[in-house]
């Protein structure tokens, strides 16, 4: 029942979003029903996950495609440095998924996805033979785990973008700490971070973004952070952990 809760608020986040936004409206505005919107929902921010990781990695796909069962396919190798990897789930129904790479990034996700689809990360990484799995609650044991080896200095990804501005989540239990609302600057990079102190997986996904697949996540305890660029106007963000976002962890955030 929770499931097939969640799994309708994942196939219709409009319908969702527009309630949000007409409830959030009419107590505005006094419950007036054709004053002018509070809620400015920002443009939508679509992605062509595969373009963007060709033209981050010099026409390089470094894509690890993996369905209900395992990984599909992986790439046979991945350059060092920093790099672009892409994450495609093509499973019939939202599960979380993840790409950990072992020894880096806090054993966090460089990337996750709770939808079927793609969705890319970028990942600092040093020659050698590296050892990746999803780090999905109980994924790594049913056998969501490899070894890639990591050759040359190819990459052509540049530098890290640095942030002009910092937005934190926490989390306990199935809940988000602190206000729902917040607010960040538009048009320059921003960093999400999101802290986690219990076991469960957590992520934040925003509406109409990137098809809401998940911009930063994680996977049990420790912190994990992604920087983007958001256009003015206002988001939902929520996590994206099936569930989660119906017991409550969703919230606003206004840019500009
Ligand atoms: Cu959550």
């Amino acid at each position: 029942m929770l499931w097939l809760h969640a799994h309708r608020n994942v196939l219709h986040p409009r319908r969702f979003a527009l309630a949000l936004a007409l409830s959030i409206t009419s107590s505005a505005a006094g419950c007036s029903d054709d004053g002018p919107a509070a809620f400015q929902a920002a443009d939508p921010i679509e992605v062509d996950v595969r373009a963007e990781a060709l033209a981050s990695n010099g026409g390089r796909l470094y894509e690890f495609v993996a369905d209900s069962d395992g990984y599909v396919s992986v790439p046979s190798r991945l350059p060092a440095g920093e790099v672009v990897v892409t994450l495609t789930y093509i499973g019939d129904a939202p599960a979380p998924h993840s790409l950990v790479f072992e020894g880096l990034n806090g054993d966090q996700p460089v990337v996750a996805v709770d939808l079927p689809g793609s969705n890319n990360g970028t990942v600092h990484i040093a020659e050698g033979e590296q050892v990746f799995f999803d780090g999905a609650p109980g994924n790594r044991a049913k056998g969501y785990v490899g070894t890639v080896a990591v050759t040359g200095d190819e990459s052509t990804a540049g530098p890290s973008v640095q942030s002009r501005a910092d937005l934190w989540w926490s989390t306990a239990g199935v809940q988000f700490v602190g206000p729902p609302d917040r607010t960040a600057p538009a048009n320059v990079p921003v960093a999400l971070h999101l802290d986690v102190i219990d076991q469960l997986p957590h992520s934040i996904a925003f509406e109409r973004v990137r098809d809401e697949q998940p911009l930063v996540a994680v996977d049990g305890p420790g912190v994990n952070q992604r920087t983007i660029v958001l256009s003015p106007g206002t988001y939902v963000y929520f996590c994206a952990v099936p569930g989660h976002r119906a017991a409550g962890m969703e919230g606003r955030l206004v840019v500009g």
